[in-house]
């Protein structure tokens, strides 16, 4: 256990990670300072009276006092209270912490798209295989909380943001699902800035695995040799036809005809393909993990089916919030009448052009809502419907929609514009459907 007694210990952010923090060191008999830039932070209410705590903005003087910073993945390194302090003080992540503690092995997930999905793919089949499993991270389980409870194995799902921060993570396989362009207003330095921090879990991992179409998932140091791939035609695990049919395959071994599956889209078939590359690599046998694939029936507001009626199908799939998902969204979907697509909140400084070719023709109709959707309705600027809210946009499709539509929010930004989390945006969407559908 690390020892932290002597410790000056700062925390900044008291959202779900840094609640997490404060228990992880009182537990070990360190009581931390606490800030955050906002008056009423989520974790507020359940801090402990006795630990200090500074709100509305960061307190750079108990900054510079600290000797261990702990960063809550949503704050800027870069924010200018932090500058005086990097370099000098030690600042890391809950994923760190949690990293110097574990005994028991870790698959490491992240990606562009898909950590979630992938993420509880593992963990169930690790369930199926009778293991005591913790799944947490970015998820929405802090990891260390996962440290109170005995485990076999850990699956941790973790953001760019983390990684950031995180050190000493030595996972037994971990990967990097995909990457494409998220978070810009977080890396300035674009692209290849937001892939350095996700190479990092690749960082003393015993195997790396990839996407065999995706060179940018490859590990670029000489140290992370170790890999095992995926990919749709190409890599260790791949999609072959047999008999007309999809397989997923490994090795040249047929796995599991993807009709069994409860999930669709070529995504999700690559998905399946890396969450078998990790169990394999930690010795889940097939009957677990297959079992598991074929139980697995997707996550709440991803590309979920949450009402039909009149023949209309209404899709939520709030949790796309970048331009990638949405094109796996529509790359996936078939629709015999129109298709009435949401898009728009915050756009995090992304390019969204190369959604346009995607939302063009007569069978698309485009709605676009919240802080970008001006921006949004520019890809198609003759007839997008451009609203304030997603309830006014939810009230005209109410008028227009028919048999054979499809209405899809996949709205290629994140919500926190005007919602509290992509939960809260896809359960009023949810809401609305049933009501003006
Ligand atoms: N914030 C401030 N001031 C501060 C600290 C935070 O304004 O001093 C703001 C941030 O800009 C952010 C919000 O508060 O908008 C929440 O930040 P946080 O670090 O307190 O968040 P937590 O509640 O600890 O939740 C975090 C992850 N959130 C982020 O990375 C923004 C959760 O992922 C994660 O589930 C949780 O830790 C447990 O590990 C959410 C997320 O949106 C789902 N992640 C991003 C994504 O998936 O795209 C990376
Ligand atoms: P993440 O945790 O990385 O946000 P999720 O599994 O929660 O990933 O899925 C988020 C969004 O991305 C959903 O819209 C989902 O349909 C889509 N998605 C899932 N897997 C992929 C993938 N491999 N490539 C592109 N989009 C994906």
């Amino acid at each position: 256990m690390t020892e932290y007694h002597n410790e000056q210990v700062v925390i900044i952010g008291l959202g779900l990670t840094g609640l997490s923090c404060v228990d992880f060191f009182r537990r070990r008999g360190v009581t931390p300072r606490v800030m955050d830039t906002r008056f009423t932070p989520p974790g507020l209410k359940n801090l402990p009276v006795d630990v200090p705590r500074h709100l509305g903005s960061l307190n750079e003087a108990w900054l510079l006092e600290a000797t261990l910073i702990v960063a809550s993945p949503g704050i800027h390194l870069s924010h200018p209270a932090l500058i005086a302090a990097v370099g000098k003080i030690p600042i890391v992540s809950d994923i760190e912490l949690f990293a110097r503690e574990a005994t028991t092995p870790v698959v490491a997930i992240t990606g562009s798209n898909g950590k979630s999905t992938v993420t509880r793919m593992v963990g169930n089949m690790a369930a199926a295989a009778g293991w005591q499993v913790g799944v947490g991270g970015n998820i929405g389980y802090p990891a260390l909380k996962m440290l109170n409870a005995s485990y076999q194995l850990y699956v941790l799902e973790l953001s760019s943001f983390q990684l950031e921060t995180t050190f000493s993570l030595k996972a037994s396989a971990a990967t990097i699902l995909n990457i494409s362009e998220d978070h810009m207003n977080r890396y300035p330095l674009g692209l290849p800035q937001y892939r350095m921090a996700k190479l990092n879990i690749y960082h003393n991992a015993a195997l790396c695995v990839v996407n065999a179409d995706d060179v940018l998932t490859l590990p670029t140091s000489r140290h992370d040799a170790s890999y095992v791939s995926f990919g749709v035609e190409q890599g260790h695990y791949y999609i072959s036809q047999i008999a007309g049919k999809n397989w997923l395959m490994a090795r040249g071994q047929p796995l599991l005809d993807c009709a069994e599956m409860n999930v669709g889209g070529r995504h999700n078939y690559t998905n399946a393909l890396a969450a078998l590359a990790l169990a394999d690599a930690i010795g889940i046998p097939h009957t677990a993990s297959l079992s598991a694939l074929r139980q697995f029936c997707g996550l709440a507001h991803r590309f979920e089916l949450v009402h039909e009626r009149n023949g209309v199908q209404w899709i939520n799939d709030s949790k796309s919030t970048n331009v990638g998902s949405t094109q796996a969204a529509l790359n996936g979907l078939e629709v015999t009448g129109d298709l009435h697509l949401l898009l728009g909140g915050d756009g995090k400084y992304a390019d969204f052009t190369s959604l346009a070719s995607l939302v063009q023709g007569d069978r698309v109709r485009l709605y676009c809502v919240g802080q970008d959707g001006a921006q949004l309705a520019s890809l198609r600027p003759d007839d997008a419907t451009l609203t304030k809210t997603l309830e006014q946009a939810m009230r005209i499709i109410g008028t227009r929609v028919k048999a054979g539509d499809t209405v899809l929010l996949s709205p290629a930004c994140a919500s926190l514009d005007q919602f509290r989390n992509f939960e809260v945006r896809g359960e009023i969407f949810t809401r609305l459907a049933q009501e003006v559908g």
